[in-house]
Formats: structure tokens, sequence, C-alpha cells
């Protein structure tokens, strides 16, 4: 549902300003201690961040793609980690369920989903299927009233708190591709349900990835998500929206990469001025200013046309392949002009650097996006 521009307007400042006081000033202590305060999730939990997409009458915001963007460009100014302690929930975790859970499943889990109280998890990357999703190989096989679940899945975010799994798994082992595969609501606590230790990572440190392990876990039939052979494009359809999720963060961290070279430019000086007065250190800035802009509006246009119902498989893939190489080279060049300085620890743009490293890996790497734009552009006929 789209807000009114006055209820949009309060949300963005609100939003804004908790990033501003409240994240902001402990983005170095997360990423040290490699953990999202207590606190600060139960704050998370209060503003509602934790159920901005889900239905209203299930406790959440019910935001539309665009407010949804324009909120996570908000949040993008900040270090993406503390984003993904509530990304799953708003995106790839939940959306699966919004889009396709019957009115008995959506009762029975979005209230806790929107609440914060559930986190939740989207598994479909495995050791062997990453950009290749449709070769999962984890199996889910009837057994009277209860899949069997064996497998593992890997790199699966915030798998370590989660209480709510979205599983893509092999029903027809007979078919190799995406028509043998069925998505699944598999609950933490059943038995046979395992999680791997958080993977030391790159960047993003406070957001966590682990392994799953299904080893003979009996998910009730009614966890179904969706038709038998439907789970590929459940999947796909969750990452549609996803991509243009983290389209919006890109920007956000773009913005805020931008915002923090012009100041360190502007008091910095060399040669008797400050270094913002030179044309090559300008020519940066001005490199980045236009593509943060135009990532900003192919993303939010992208965005709208969701929302008056079209297809956006080509624009989220455009989208995500555009933001996500736009804030790579954004970085990049932050670190340029704060040149010693953006190189140690203290100004915090090398953790951004960093962090936004894989952006142009998770929900579909960059080379992905362009065979999806390929694809859709040749469907389209142009
Ligand atoms: N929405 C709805 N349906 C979709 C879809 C979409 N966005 N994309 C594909 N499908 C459907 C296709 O229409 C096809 O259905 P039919 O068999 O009925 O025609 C089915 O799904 C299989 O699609 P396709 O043949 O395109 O599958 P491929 O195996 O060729 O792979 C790619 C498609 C490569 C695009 C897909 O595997 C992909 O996106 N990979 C990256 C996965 C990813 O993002 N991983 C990150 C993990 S999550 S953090």
């Amino acid at each position: 549902m789209a807000l009114d521009a006055d209820t949009r307007e309060q949300l963005i400042d609100t939003v804004r300003r908790f990033v501003a006081e409240r994240l902001r000033p402990i983005e170095a202590e997360v990423a040290e201690t490699d953990r999202v305060p207590d606190d600060v999730l139960a704050e998370m939990r209060s503003l509602g961040l934790f159920g901005l997409t889900i239905p209203e009458e299930y406790g959440g915001l019910d935001l539309s793609m665009e407010d949804e963007c324009l909120v996570g460009i908000e949040l993008g100014r900040t270090s993406p980690a503390f984003r993904s302690a509530f990304g799953t929930n708003v995106g790839i975790g939940s959306q699966g369920l919004v889009m396709f859970g019957t009115p008995e499943q959506k009762r029975k889990w979005l209230p806790g989903i929107a609440s914060g109280e559930i986190v939740t998890s989207f598994a479909l990357t495995e050791p062997e299927a990453g950009s290749d999703s449709a070769a999962v190989q984890t199996r889910a096989i009837r057994d009277g009233d209860a899949y069997v679940l064996n497998g593992s899945k890997r790199y699966i975010t915030n798998a370590n708190r989660a209480g709510l799994f979205t599983v893509m798994a092999r029903t027809n082992p007979d078919i190799k591709g995406a028509g043998g595969v069925s998505a699944f609501l598999v609950p933490r606590d059943l038995p046979g349900l395992s999680i791997g230790k958080p993977e030391k990572k790159m960047g993003q440190q406070g957001a966590h990835i682990c392994d799953v392990i299904f080893d003979n876990v009996r998910v009730p039939a009614e966890n179904r998500l969706g038709a038998e052979g439907e789970g590929f494009k459940v999947a796909m359809q969750v990452l549609d929206r996803g991509r243009l999720h983290i389209s919006s963060v890109c920007i956000g961290v773009a913005e805020r990469l931008i915002a923090d070279s012009v100041a360190y430019a502007a008091e910095r000086k060399q040669f008797g001025q400050p270094i913002a007065s030179f044309q090559l250190i300008q020519g940066m800035i001005a490199d980045s200013k236009t593509e943060a802009m135009a990532a900003r509006a192919l993303t939010l246009e992208s965005a709208r046309k969701r929302d008056a119902g079209q297809n956006v498989t080509l624009e989220a893939a455009a989208a995500k392949y555009y933001a996500s190489e736009m804030v790579g080279r954004v970085a990049d060049r932050a670190v340029q002009i704060f040149g010693g300085a953006g190189y140690v620890a203290d100004h915090g743009i090398e953790r951004l650097y960093r962090d936004v490293r894989i952006f142009r890996i998770y929900e579909g790497t960059s080379q992905i996006q362009q065979v999806v734009i390929a694809r859709e552009t040749l469907k389209r006929g142009g």
C-alpha cells in the first residue's frame, strides 16, 4: 500500500534520525564485535522495521515497493549490517509467504515476523547450487502427511537467529531442473535441523551467514508454500522484489560515501587549498554523483512499475546490476579522495568499501543479472 505524502515523510524522517543518531555512532563497535547490540535490535522492533512490508492485517506497515526503496536508501546511510538484522524479514525471508502463503500459513507466521519476534531466512543456495539455483539437491520426499528433508544450504543470511526458513528443495528427483523444486516453511525447532557456525567474511560484520543442515527433518505437508514443483518460481519472484530492495541500499551507501567525500575534500588542504578545489577530485565527485542519481532514478522507476502490477524481472535485474556496480565504483573513488585516510580504519571508508563488495554477488551476481536482462530483452523484442 502506498503511504500518503505526510506519513511517508514522517516514516523516512524517523528512519533517517534513527540511522544518524543511533546507528552511525556505533558502526565501528558493531564491526569490531561482529554483533548488533540487543537493545538496538529491540529499538528496531519497536520502530516496526521488521514488519515494513508485512500486510497491515498481520501487524506490518505494508509498504509499497517504492516506499520500501525510499526507506532502504535511508538505511543504506550506515553500515549495511544493521539493515541485514531485519532485511530478511522485510524481503527474501517473508515475501514467499506474503505472496504465496495460504490464509492459515499467514495467520500462523506473519504477526510474529512483523513484530520481529520471529526472524526469517531464505534458504535457496547450496554448495553446488549458487548461480545455478535450479540445481538444488536438498530433497523433500513425501511421506504420509509430511515431507522429509535431507541436504544442506550454504551462506544463509540470519540462519543463526532465524525461527522460520523458506526452503527450496527437490520434491521430484526425476526432474533435474526448476520444475522439480518446491518451497517449504520450515520452523527452526524441528528435529534434525542444525545450523553451522557463522562464516568469517570480508565485510558487513554484525550480519551473519551460516550453513543450514537438514537430516531427516519432517516438515508437515501443510507447510508447503505454493504447489508442488512451483518452488523455483516462488524463489525467483521473491528475488525480483529483493533485488530492488538491495538496489536501494546500494544507493543509500553511495549517497553517504559521496557526502563523506565532499565533507573531507572541503576540509583537507594540500598545496595550500582544499582538495575540493582541484578538478581531478571534482571529476571523481561528479562521476559518483551522476551514477548515484542514475541508480536512484532507475530503481524508483522500477519500483513504481512493480507497484502498478507490472512484471519487473528485467527492471529489478537492471537496477541491481547497475546500483551494485555503481556503489563499488563510488566506494573506490571515496577511498581515493580520502587517500591514506581512506585506507586506514579511522574514517570507516575502508569498512564501507569492504561492506559493499557483496552487493555484486548476493541475490544474484552481476553476471546473472546480465543473463536475466539479456534474456528478457530478447523475449520482449528490444
Ligand atoms: N518470475 C517468475 N518465474 C520465473 C522467473 C521470475 N523472475 N524467472 C524464471 N522463472 C520461471 C521460468 O519462466 C521457468 O518457468 P517454465 O519452466 O514454466 O517456463 C522456470 O522459472 C525456470 O526458469 P529458467 O529456465 O529461466 O531457469 P534457469 O535455470 O535457466 O535459471 C537464472 C535462471 C539463472 C536466472 C536463475 O537461476 C537465477 O536467478 N540464479 C541466481 C540465483 C540467485 O539470485 N541466487 C542468490 C541466492 S539468494 S541470496
